[in-house]
């Protein structure tokens, strides 16, 4: 498309009689058609219709530094729709965005884009944050990114109340998201909307690309609201922008933005998908896969482009960016690298703070503030062992922030004496993230993307509605973690609704992901000094409703064992080997505890093995694993109020695994412990046939 030229011109070449803006944004388009015909699979429907938008964010609006990608307080691009992933990578290559502060090396480069989606490359099929620099989260999932944004602008409010001063802000970045038709039918969008507004959180713009076409053809099919009324209802402001190549119309839509200061901002963007594609453009067909030959022949004569040329980066685009986003993005960083020297003068421990926010690292020392439980029969319930050491942290770790999704006096996560994070306290650090986990979990991911050490909270059987953000953060490697209470049939009365069983199996299923399920109030302790220590592993805690005892650790071994995933408990007596191995996690680790000492009052020698975190046992070298359970001990017995999925790995082929075969059932506690056959004499009984079994 041949547009009249307002901007410096490229004189001598095709492109003399487009703007340089409308080069940049026809190479972005031609970048896409490229590579996605190329790697014969893709998506380059919404990277040529958006382009105009995200070249101009980028261009000349963007606070961001492409020498300085990791810059704090650049603001933040999300691209929702990660399906539209060319878009990005290849606005990172215009961009000129750095591998990393000080280096030359491109974050991505025209052979990477020339390498779009095969092995090892950095520009795989959707956007993979920590893969690719410049890639602020990892999206592809509709309605991750969304979600992922609200937490990301909590994040810029919560450290700019904490780090900015008269006149000097530190943190005062904005979060800008594209979205599509998919992105706004998820839930979680939704449930992260709802969040925003209540929040009113300024500092967020969701551009969405309203091309009225998703998978299965026009969105007719099965989104017919009012979407701008629904956003209004939310607490946002909403814009048009009534053809989204009007890029002087984007970018007067993204100054009102920048004005509003009250609530957040949704412009929806009427977009034609495959803009400029002559047989397939404002159709489903150009939502994927190569565009094929002539189609792109016939695009790049639309955007009078050479038709012949390939990857094609006309002369003068690097150079456009660098004088725009460039320069812009370079000044602004040096700026503030001026205010943040003098807060180091100032306020050194202030500086530390963000240096280690920054670096994903805690406060020195910060784990000496964990709490020793003194040994206790009735003891307490893990989730109110885990309620004390929250705030014994929150104490010496002012960026441990986190919330519930409406269940905090249940999941024991408030944090004492601190205010909660409402639009006049955006400081705060108790969230209520409302009844929306999905949303919940994507936020705490964007929390953890900013450096605060986050976490979420529900009952254990919801974790299923946030099981998509959980398995992101595992994807992303954040360490970021969940607490979930109310850990089995242990929660009685609500019944089988609220008994999960199934869920524990489906968690350590997650790659990357730490689980662990602590046996006492110092395995709650010991759990946090794993999960808080953890830079690239989230962590999911499961905790207990009922109480259980603490043990006494003068007679049996110290909490600190849990750091290797299982350890042993209790064992046969110096010099004997132990006849039966009984393992455990949570409050079934009493079950197995109650059965080995009436073992040895009749001179049984048996084994306890606590095993609160599988993935931690699983890292330990075979000499450990071997030690704790040796391969020579057949006779064993797992115990755990739970699916019995996997425990035949530690029980082994002739061992015996004590779980729920079935759903709960609504009763009080000890009856539903009976039904289930979690007793200390069902634990007996089995280890005495276990033994029986195995010594003939
Ligand atoms: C949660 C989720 N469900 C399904 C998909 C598969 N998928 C990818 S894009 C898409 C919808 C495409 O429509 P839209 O979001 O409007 O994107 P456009 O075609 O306009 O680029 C779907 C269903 C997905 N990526 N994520
Ligand atoms: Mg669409």
């Amino acid at each position: 498309m041949a547009t009249a030229a307002r901007d410096p011109v490229i004189p001598g070449t095709a492109f003399a009689d487009q703007s340089l803006d409308q080069v940049a944004i026809n190479t972005i388009r031609t970048l896409t058609m490229d590579a996605v015909q190329k790697a014969n699979s893709g998506h380059p429907g919404a990277p040529m219709a958006l382009a105009p938008v995200a070249y101009t964010l980028w261009n000349k609006v963007l606070r961001y530094d492409p020498a300085d990608p990791q810059w704090p307080n650049r603001d933040r691009f999300v691209l929702s729709c990660g399906h539209a992933s060319m878009l990005l990578y290849a606005l990172i290559h215009l961009a000129g965005v750095t591998a990393k502060a000080g280096s030359n090396e491109p974050a991505v480069s025209l052979d990477d884009i020339k390498n779009f989606r095969q092995n090892s490359s950095k520009t795989p099929g959707h956007p993979e944050y920590g893969l690719t620099v410049g890639v602020e989260t990892t999206t592809g999932p509709l309605g991750a990114g969304c979600g992922n944004s609200v937490g990301m602008a909590m994040a810029a409010g919560w450290l700019g109340a904490r780090y900015n001063k008269e006149g000097a802000a530190l943190f005062d970045y904005n979060v800008y998201t594209l979205c599509s038709d998919g992105d706004l039918m998820e839930g979680v969008s939704s449930e992260a909307a709802s969040l925003a507004g209540h929040l009113e959180l300024s500092n967020l713009c969701w551009i969405y690309d309203s091309n009225t076409i998703s998978i299965e053809g026009h969105t007719d099919l099965a989104f017919s609201e009012n979407v701008a009324k629904r956003f209004e209802a939310y607490g946002w402001h909403v814009q048009y922008l009534p053809d989204a190549n009007d890029t002087g119309a984007i970018l007067a839509a993204l100054e009102t933005f920048k004005a509003t200061k009250d609530k957040p901002t949704l412009i929806i963007a009427n977009t034609v998908i495959g803009y400029g594609a002559p047989t397939k453009q404002g159709t489903h067909k150009a939502h994927s896969d190569a565009l094929g030959v002539d189609e792109i022949r016939g695009a790049k004569k639309f955007y009078g482009w050479p038709e012949d040329a390939s990857f094609l980066v006309p002369d003068g685009v690097l150079a456009h960016f660098a004088e725009g986003i460039g320069q812009r993005g370079a000044a602004l960083n040096a700026a503030w690298k001026a205010t943040f020297a003098e807060l180091q003068a100032s306020d050194p421990g202030g500086a530390d703070e963000i240096e280690r926010i920054t670096t994903r690292k805690m406060p020195k020392g910060w784990d000496q503030a964990l709490p020793v439980f003194p040994a206790d029969a009735k003891g307490v319930a893990t989730r109110e062992a885990s309620g004390t050491v929250i705030n014994a942290i929150a104490k010496v770790c002012p960026w441990f922030i986190g919330g519930s999704a409406d269940l905090a006096p249940s999941t024991k996560t408030w944090i004492n004496g601190a205010p909660a994070l409402q639009p006049a306290t955006p400081g705060g650090r108790n969230v209520h993230f409302g009844v929306r986990e999905h949303g919940m979990g994507a936020a705490v991911n964007g929390l953890a993307l900013a450096g605060l050490r986050a976490f979420g909270s529900t009952f254990l059987v919801f974790s299923d509605y946030m099981r998509p953000p959980i398995r992101l953060s595992a994807l992303m490697e954040l360490p970021n973690f969940n607490v979930f209470t109310h850990d089995s049939i242990g929660v009685g009365e609500d019944g089988p609704t609220h008994q999960p069983v199934e869920h524990l199996a489906g968690l350590r299923s997650i790659p990357g992901l730490l689980t662990f399920r602590p046996a006492d109030a110092n395995e709650v302790a010991e759990a946090y000094r794993i999960i808080l220590s953890q830079t690239r592993r989230p962590s999911a805690l499961i905790l207990s409703r009922q109480a259980m005892p603490t043990l006494d650790r003068s007679v049996y071994a110290s909490a600190r064992g849990l750091e290797k995933g299982a350890y042993i408990l209790a064992d046969a007596p110096e010099g004997s080997a132990p006849r039966v191995i009984l393992v455990g996690t949570g409050s079934e680790v009493q079950l197995c505890v109650g059965a080995y000492e009436a073992l040895k009052a009749e001179g049984i020698a048996a084994r306890v093995v606590s095993m609160p975190s599988w993935e931690l046992f699983e890292d330990q070298d075979q000499a450990y694993r071997d030690h704790v359970l040796p391969p020579a001990i057949k006779a064993r017995v797992c115990v755990e109020q739970a699916a019995v999925l996997g425990w035949d790995r530690y029980a082994g082929p002739s061992g015996t695994i004590i779980g729920m075969h079935t759903f709960g059932a609504s009763a009080p506690l000890k009856d539903l412990l009976t039904k289930f056959g979690f007793t200390p004499d069902k634990v007996l009984e089995a280890a005495r046939q276990q033994i029986a079994k195995h010594e003939g």
